[in-house]
């Protein structure tokens, strides 16, 4: 019976965080009516946080999208078809590039935290424009630590936390923004086994911080003062492991020496901490059996974020604490087959704004500079795929601006986002509970998780999955045969004949290798029962299991009938909808995903030295006209990124308050619930305050994933929360890589209304 079937429960994840815990969801009427966690997802085994309940706020918002969009010359826009949506868009980009050269274009997305399917389809896009220019929210968080993985490692390393003894936790709060599995009985766990010790760096006493055994209350942006200082404590006190320097590294002699001549004492005095106390962290993490780090945006979106990078990973090289049980491992992924971030160690630089491409990227912090100028190659047509700029760069307001005057916008979002409300052309995606799509930036290492999520409801009518989207813009565009009969043919016929003529056809053209998403899509995509989307995965899998054959095995993958592994995990990923772990390393693996031909940890990289060279005489960031320090996006219960925008998620923090110490409350006169003007030099915002002694006074912290338009029961836009990047400028950033300092906005409040 049709209303029994609708009642049943369904595999999935949630969307709210990367962690992507695996959920059921029981579907009814096509609303989400409970969650809860699937026990049989290997990553997750169960576990959500309480977001997991809201998924319908993000399924069913009232902004969805069902019909592609064209903006009409007075700003409104008109409904049309798919047919004609892909030709213009598809005409209006090959004409841009035609006058005015590929730099012209700028890609942006393409796949967000928690959809990675339409990633490679959106990449071949790009490709067919030979468009280079490439933005993503990554490299407004952590391409300073991609850089320096890459210089150490050449791969990108992950923290086993859940065999550590010592976890120091530097610049994030799991408790709230996930980042490991399950990240709230881990925690727990680590909290109440008394032979293990967590150690916490955060200006916030934070729900993590609450539970360490050694809280670090550092003053906002003095990492690197204080991980130097731990350093510098490990070498002076011999807790160093020389033989694994000496076997295993290059270069540690210049870090030792560096950190000979750091002044303990000061650099403590500057993040406002005591000796003994910090003493006694570096002594909990050196001694330890087996310790790990593990950082975020505490230590990316604020001053020297690649030297905090570096001097964190530092501290668990300096006690050999790598490639081992407990400690920091390299990942693998078969969704980048390899290690890290391919290139992220090559740089070419913006010929516009001058600024560095790191690991193919370019920084958000740049895009309205690149468009706002008079300069030959400057960026005309941006094609903006499941990111949502105008609230998640810095500088909305010149975001807005800098869009508003392009020839060309066209958004691919499953809502109206601010972003799509500039866009020429919007084309609408199903929600990823109506599509396949993949949960892939888990990170874990010695097991490597992979779900592809099944659809749970009916896609909207009139919506398109990004991987079809960006195959019919590339058909359009004639650069490529559309039609592929013979590898169609060889796929109908097997496994073993599709990898035989795939391989066959490729080495006689090698042209159509930047094509091979679409090449799959069109041949062996129409065979799987999934439809064509995860055909992108096969290649991966071909490679992946190439590459990893023994932990593949080691997880329990085994060759197909005709002896290929890499057709057994393709084919294990595509039957298991929980997820499936596609391999299983050991810690001796570690050495051989490293990046290096001698397979050495570099730990001498002569940029970073010097940086830790200069920290002494940089003066302190103080603005006497801007007095307090934001930070401008904190994680809490109620936001998640942009992803969900409906105000029906907010439950615990229903105006997105500004946190600020009772004592600053008092002197501005302000009460519980206040409303302040929040100014900086950028900007302003409007806020209602809470107080809480969780800060140190001068510090204050507002979430980001608020101030969306947002239609009421009426239809009306109604605007919730502060627009967080009103107060963010675009200059306010690292210098190499444009990393806004996000945690460290200075600003002034006014009192508007005491309460
Ligand atoms: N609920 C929820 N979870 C999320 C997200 C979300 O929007 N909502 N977003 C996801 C995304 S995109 C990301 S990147 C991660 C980020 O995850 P986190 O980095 O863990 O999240 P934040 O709360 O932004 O910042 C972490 C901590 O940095 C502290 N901090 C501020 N300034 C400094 C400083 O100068 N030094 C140090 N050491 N700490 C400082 C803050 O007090 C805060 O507790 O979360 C993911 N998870
Ligand atoms: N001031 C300040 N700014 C910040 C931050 C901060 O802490 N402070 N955090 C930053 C960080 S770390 C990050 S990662 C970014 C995140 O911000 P963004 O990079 O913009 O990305 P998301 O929030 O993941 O999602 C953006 C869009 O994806 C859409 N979407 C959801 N599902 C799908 C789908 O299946 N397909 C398509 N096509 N679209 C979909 C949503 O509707 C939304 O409009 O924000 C950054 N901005
Ligand atoms: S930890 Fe992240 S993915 Fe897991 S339930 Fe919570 S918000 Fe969702
Ligand atoms: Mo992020």
């Amino acid at each position: 019976m049709p209303e029994r079937q609708e009642k049943q429960w369904r595999t999935s994840a949630c969307v709210f965080c990367t962690l992507n815990c695996g959920v059921q969801i029981l579907v009814e009427g096509g609303r989400f009516k409970q969650t809860r966690g699937d026990k049989a997802n290997p990553h997750s085994l169960g576990y959500t946080c309480e977001k997991a309940r809201l998924l319908d706020c993000y399924q069913n918002g009232a902004d969805r999208l069902d019909t592609p969009l064209r903006r009409r010359p007075d700003g409104s826009f008109e409904a049309i078809d798919w047919n004609t949506a892909v030709r213009e868009v598809a005409a209006r980009l090959v004409d841009l590039r035609d006058a005015y050269g590929a730099h012209s274009l700028a890609f942006y997305g393409g796949g967000g935290q928690t959809n990675h399917l339409g990633g490679a389809y959106f990449a071949t896009l790009r490709r067919a424009l030979g468009a280079h220019n490439y933005y993503n929210s990554i490299a407004q968080e952590k391409t300073g630590d991609a850089w320096v993985n890459q210089q150490m490692f050449g791969g990108g390393p992950s923290a086993d936390i859940e065999h550590a003894d010592t976890v120091f936790f530097v610049g994030t709060n799991p408790w709230h923004s996930g980042g490991i599995p399950s990240a709230r009985t881990v925690l727990k766990a680590i909290q109440k086994d008394r032979k293990r010790c967590m150690i916490v760096a955060d200006p916030r006493r934070t729900e993590t911080a609450e539970m360490a055994d050694i809280h670090l209350q550092l003053r906002p942006g003095t990492d690197a003062y204080l991980l130097a200082a731990m350093g510098a404590i490990l070498v002076r006190d011999e807790l160093v492991d020389h033989a694994f320097l000496e076997q295993r590294t290059l270069g540690a002699p210049e870090l030792l020496a560096a950190l000979r001549e750091v002044p303990i004492e000061e650099f403590v005095a500057r993040c406002g901490l005591d000796l003994t106390l910090v003493e006694r962290a570096a002594h909990a993490f050196g001694e330890a059996e087996r310790a790990t780090t593990h950082v975020d945006l505490g230590t990316q979106h604020t001053l020297n974020p690649s030297l905090n990078a570096y001097l964190e990973k530092s501290l668990f090289l300096l006690t050999g604490n790598f490639g081992k049980e407990g400690g920091s491992n390299l990942r693998t992924s078969p969704m980048a087959a390899g290690g890290g971030r391919p290139g992220a160690g090559s740089l070419t630089r913006s010929a516009v704004t001058g600024q560095q491409v790191i690991g193919g990227l370019l920084p958000p912090n740049r895009l309205p500079a690149e468009i706002m100028t008079d300069h030959p190659h400057r960026t005309r047509g941006v094609f903006v795929d499941s990111h949502n700029p105008v609230m998640s760069a810095a500088d909305t307001p010149a975001y807005i601006e800098a869009f508003s005057s392009l020839d060309l916008l066209v958004v691919v979002d499953i809502a109206m986002s601010e972003t799509a409300r500039l866009a020429h052309y919007v084309l609408p995606a199903p929600s990823q509970f109506e599509k396949y799509e993949i949960s892939a930036f888990r990170g874990e290492f010695p097991e490597v998780n992979l779900q592809l999520r099944h659809p749970v409801v009916e896609p909207r009518p009139g919506t398109l999955p990004e991987p079809e989207i960006h195959v019919r813009l590339v058909d359009a565009m004639g650069v490529v045969p559309s039609e592929y009969p013979e590898l169609e043919r060889a796929a109908r016929k097997g496994r073993n004949a599709y990898r035989e003529a795939a391989f066959g056809f490729l080495g006689e053209h090698p042209e159509l290798v930047p094509y091979l998403p679409l090449v799959v899509y069109k041949t062996l995509g129409r065979t799987l029962p999934t439809g064509p989307g995860p055909a992108i995965l096969w290649p991966l899998c071909q490679q992946y299991a190439a590459r990893h054959a023994d932990a593949v095995e080691r997880a329990g993958i085994r060759p197909s009938e005709d002896g290929n592994l890499g057709d057994a995990l393709f084919d294990a990923i595509l039957s298991n909808p929980s997820g499936v772990i596609v391999s299983r390393h050991t810690y001796e693996d570690t050495w051989k995903l490293v990046g290096h031909d001698d397979r050495k940890v570099h730990m001498a990289i002569p940029e970073m030295l010097w940086e830790l060279r200069e920290l002494r005489a940089r003066p302190e960031v103080i603005d006497d006209e801007f007095p307090f320090i934001l930070a401008a996006g904190e994680r809490r219960t109620s936001n998640a990124n942009n992803v969900v925008r409906d105000p029906a998620f907010r439950v615990r923090d229903p105006d997105g308050a500004l946190r600020i110490h009772p004592e600053d409350a008092a002197r501005l006169s302000v009460g519980e619930g206040g409303r302040v003007r929040c100014v900086s030099r950028r900007g302003a915002v409007e806020a209602v305050v809470t107080l809480t002694d969780s800060l140190l006074p001068g510090v204050l912290a507002l979430p980001h994933g608020f101030g969306y338009d947002y239609p009421d029961a009426e239809g009306r836009l109604r605007r919730l929360g502060p627009r967080v990047n009103e107060l963010t400028s675009a200059g306010w950033c690292d210098p190499f890589t444009a990393i806004p300092y996000h945690k460290y906005v200075p600003v002034r409040l006014e009192r508007i209304e005491a309460r």
